[in-house]
């Protein structure tokens, strides 16, 4: 077994995500409400704790930090402490506020990338209060911000009680404001009592609120960063394996895998990597080497090597040598669909906890990877959704899994 090839395409993939992460653009997301609501357990239950405890805070203005973290596309405007007590308070804020967005928005225009993305403003159910000057502050900042191209959504924290949620939103809506949506959450189970839990909601809609209302190319950034939705990952994740297939369907140039070595097409390589950055892993070198191992590489080739090479030859004209072949459009793109969804169904179980990472590089796992792929394989479904024409090999791959 040839390892050190196994090894070389990893690596090229480690990069290649490497490189997919920096070239998320940054995520600059602002958040509003009084001290308490709920702001920074919020944006926890969304990111995971990493940037609230250990991100750095900068002032940009006197009330509001935007907090960062190295090597990190997520920049949070948050208003830390501040008490909102009267008018005084709430027209210092509402200036500060504009300024920031606005000067975001102007300086966008040269590339800066500190554009507000989105303004999530925090009401807490709990409170059962919405007073008349954080209404009219309310409705002064989703007016003014409607020009920047900011969306504004409203969230209703700590809603432990559904009633207390739907009485505030009712309230909210009635003041006609210009906003996206009103979301109730509960970002945090919540203990009524002793032997009484409240078990958190909410956290997942509001993701897919929040992905749904930023532009395509922020969406990326925020479906790779959020830990709250893994429908949203996953779908991204299809979405990468759907296009790498087509674009395998098309050009059918995909070298064999063949005996022992996994290789890898670029297309493959930005396929994995894509996938990877949308279940926002940070990547394990043994895991990737198990799946690409346990499906196109070493074990799998025994499986494709004995049946597929064998067999794609014979349907190849004049190719004499095996590592002069590569195969048809139609396999090619069933080969890297399989992978695909192979190793998107190996991140998802992954993540709902089923499987652990270090799970993954031992003998079993690559035998249940192996698995998942030939099952994904035998299902030939191509990107456009046409039924593939039965192939020989397809076949050889059928009756194999099938003995197993
Ligand atoms: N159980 C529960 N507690 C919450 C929730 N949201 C906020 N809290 C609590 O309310 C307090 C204030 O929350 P925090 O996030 O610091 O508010 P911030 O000042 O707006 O950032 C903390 O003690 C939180 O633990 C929630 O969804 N569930
Ligand atoms: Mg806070």
């Amino acid at each position: 077994m040839a390892d050190y090839l196994t090894s070389d395409v990893v690596d090229k993939i480690l990069n290649s995500v490497k490189e997919e992460y920096e070239k998320l653009p940054k995520l600059n997301i602002m958040i509003l409400g009084k001290t308490g609501v709920g702001k920074s357990t919020l944006i926890n239950s969304i990111f995971g704790d990493s940037l609230v405890r250990t991100g750095i805070g900068r002032p940009v203005t006197s009330d509001i930090v935007k907090v960062e973290k190295k090597d990190f596309p997520l920049a949070l405007y948050d208003t830390p402490g501040l008490e909102l007590t009267g008018d005084n308070a709430y027209d210092s804020l509402s200036k500060q506020v504009i300024d920031v967005i606005r000067e975001g928005f102007e300086s966008s225009v040269n590339g800066s990338g500190n554009e507000i993305h989105c303004l999530l403003y925090c009401v807490s159910s709990a409170s059962h209060r919405f007073e008349p000057s954080e209404a009219a502050f309310l409705k002064k900042i989703a007016d003014k911000v409607k020009g920047y191209n900011v969306p504004v959504i409203i969230v209703l924290t700590q809603s432990f009680s559904k009633r207390d949620a739907a009485e505030l939103r009712g309230v909210i809506e009635a003041e006609n404001l210009p906003i996206s949506s009103i979301v109730p959450v509960l970002a945090q189970d919540y203990e009524i009592d002793v032997d009484m839990v409240k078990k958190a909601y909410g956290i997942d809609d509001l993701a897919e609120i929040i992905a749904e209302i930023l532009p395509e190319a922020i969406q990326n950034t925020f479906i790779a960063l959020e830990k709250a939705n893994l429908k949203l990952k996953i779908k991204r994740a299809r979405g990468v394996v759907a296009t790498a297939a087509a674009g395998a369907l098309a050009t059918g140039a995909i070298p064999l895998p063949i005996a022992d070595a996994a290789v890898l097409v670029p297309d493959q390589i930005a396929m994995l990597a894509g996938i990877t950055s949308a279940f926002g892993f940070p990547v394990d070198k043994g895991a990737l080497m198990t799946v690409i191992s346990g499906t196109i590489g070493s074990a799998g080739a025994t499986v494709l090597g004995r049946n597929v090479v064998s067999g794609l030859l014979k349907l190849i004209p004049g190719a004499g040598t095996v590592a002069g072949a590569v195969v048809s459009g139609a396999t090619a793109a069933a080969i890297t669909y399989a992978l695909g969804e192979a190793y998107v169904q190996v991140l998802t179980a992954v993540s709902r906890g089923e499987m652990k990472m270090s799970d993954i590089n031992t003998e079993i796992g690559r035998e249940e990877i192996n698995r998942m792929f030939l099952e994904k394989l035998k299902m030939r479904r191509l990107p456009s959704g046409e039924a593939e024409e039965e192939s020989e090999v397809f076949k050889d791959i059928g009756d194999d899994s099938e003995e197993r």
